[in-house]
């Protein structure tokens, strides 16, 4: 039987199946639970240490012979402590010791509860991970119990630090199984080349694979999930996540209802986007996209081409829906009238949304952490170092937040931008449920009535405005293929209340 706590059961399970065999455990009532359930596991002995500095190298001494990672486990407050000498070693030596700290819950350090001191970064730089597990109440917590263990456990020739806060009454063994869980596996650079061709033969022969790349678009990915509602012919068995942040939260939740994700990066990271990641590949996802794509011209997959049919009629409707005078129809009229060769970058918020809809070509978009703040100073840095037009489509928060990207000597006549002004945070009139507080417009969508024409008049930049259809078909059209020494840029002002209509009718 095991413990009833359950992120020490998430732990034991997954240490077996990451394939640990060996532990070193030292006395204590607060990771009794864990060495309890150590001992109870068939496939992992238990070797006794008393002195927790010494317990420390010999596991070191273990992990030397056997070339495997090895546990030492010790109870809260110094005992942890007292590993740091065997710990720094094994760093330098690159020695896999998984050092695991029992924790009282975190209210009570600090608070002269006997043996607590803060213990989730005390191991300092001597590990290469450290992650501190939550108690879990619902799957959500399951699962990020289930992630760190995992985050922790594919290290590779390095120390790691997972430290189990564990609430009292600690001594109930009446759990009969472990729980089934997902292990994430590793493939790193050092594993044969051919992995990645392997990638690709999985996607080949999986029932309903889905290629996802996320930075900078997933055109018109949110509507067509819109569409398709709980249809589940259309949920992959197999996504293939080849990185980047996507935008569309609809997407990313459609994604969590499939089977398995693997994902393909150069660093080897751990993102679980859609709670179902099992294999990271180390490599270069570009590299696996172009050989799909080479496969699926010689071999078509019905799955693939079922969803390039509900993409096609997503996109038909984009291109047939005649938007109202809005942010939407600027970007719908720009983006129909843009060249491949611009170089466009979109700002957060309703912009790259709007991206999403009309971009028929790659963009550019700051979705690491999605701020608003540095979108302008990111697309004027572009600009000086390419003789490419390059546009910056932005909104009025945004635009104003960063102004200070024109002030400066360096700016020349590539750079253009396309300015959205409906004078306020617009997206907040799309969050449901937000419009019954009187806070909404001031306070949280920060309503204003500036205009950009001084700003431009101050950083002799050229400006143009529009407050009607025509005026902005003009205006994208001047914006586009003027010939100008010095930037340009067109404001298109709108009413944030039309441009939350004209998006909800489309
Ligand atoms: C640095 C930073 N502060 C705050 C936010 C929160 N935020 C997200 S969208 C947004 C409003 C942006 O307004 P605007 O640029 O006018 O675009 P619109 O919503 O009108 O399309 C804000 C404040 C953020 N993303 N980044
Ligand atoms: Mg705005």
């Amino acid at each position: 039987m095991y413990s009833d706590k359950e992120n020490v059961n998430i732990l034991t399970a997954l240490l077996v199946a990451h394939g640990v065999r060996h532990a070193v455990v030292c006395p204590g009532s607060r990771n009794a639970p864990i060495v309890h359930n150590l001992n109870e596991c068939p496939d992992i002995r238990c070797y006794p240490v008393t002195d927790e500095r010494s317990a420390g190298f010999y596991a070191l001494g273990m992990t030397q012979a056997l070339n495997q990672p090895v546990v030492v486990c010790v109870t809260s407050g110094t005992a942890l402590l007292n590993l740091a000498p065997a710990v720094a070693e094994a760093y330098y030596q690159h020695q896999p010791l998984i050092v695991i700290s029992a924790d009282r819950p975190q209210p009570w350090i600090d608070q002269l509860d006997g043996q607590t001191l803060p213990q989730p970064d005390a191991l300092g730089r001597f590990v290469r991970k450290a992650v501190s597990l939550p108690e879990p109440h619902d799957n959500e917590e399951r699962w990020y119990c289930n992630r760190l263990v995992n985050e922790a456990l594919i290290v590779r020739h390095a120390p790691v630090h997972i430290n189990v806060p564990i609430t009292e009454p600690l001594f109930d063994f009446k759990v009969a199984a472990l729980p089934e869980e997902r292990k994430i596996e590793l493939m790193p650079a050092d594993t044969p080349p051919h992995m990645l061709s392997h990638v690709c033969r999985m996607f080949m022969q999986s029932k309903r694979p889905m290629l996802i790349a996320g930075q900078p678009m997933n055109p018109n990915l949110d509507e067509a999930v819109a569409l398709i509602g709980d249809d589940e012919r259309y949920v992959p068995d197999f996504v293939l996540y080849i990185g980047g942040s996507i935008v569309s939260k609809r997407l990313k939740h459609f994604l969590r209802k499939a089977k398995e994700t693997w994902a393909v990066n150069e660093t080897g990271e751990v993102n679980d986007t859609f709670m179902n990641l099992t294999h990271v590949v180390q490599g270069d996802g570009a590299v696996v996209a172009d050989q799909i794509r080479f496969m699926l011209e010689q071999q078509p997959h019905p799955f693939v081409q079922m969803w390039e049919t509900l993409l096609a009629k997503v996109r038909a409707h984009a291109e047939d829906y005649q938007p109202a005078y809005s942010e939407m129809a600027a970007v719908k009229y720009f983006e129909g009238k843009r060249s491949s060769t611009h170089q466009v970058h979109y700002a957060n918020s309703s912009a790259i949304r709007l991206a999403n809809i009309f971009a028929r070509h790659r963009v550019w978009c700051n979705r690491g952490v999605n701020g608003i703040e540095g979108s302008l100073s990111t697309a004027a840095g572009f600009s000086v170092v390419t003789d490419d037009k390059v546009f910056c489509v932005i909104g009025d928060l945004s635009f104003f937040y960063d102004q200070n990207a024109l002030w400066n000597q360096n700016l020349r006549g590539n750079f253009r931008i396309l300015l959205l002004n409906n004078g306020k945070g617009g997206i907040f009139n799309m969050l449901k449920g937000l419009e019954q507080s009187p806070a909404r417009d001031k306070f949280v969508a920060a309503a204003h009535h500036t205009t950009a024409e001084g700003i431009c008049l101050q950083n002799d930049v050229t400006y143009l405005k529009a407050t009607n259809m025509e005026q902005m078909q003009q205006g994208v059209d001047t914006l586009l293929y003027i010939e100008s020494d010095r930037p340009v840029l067109l404001e298109v002002l709108t009413d944030a209340a039309e441009d939350e209509q004209a998006l909800r009718e489309y």
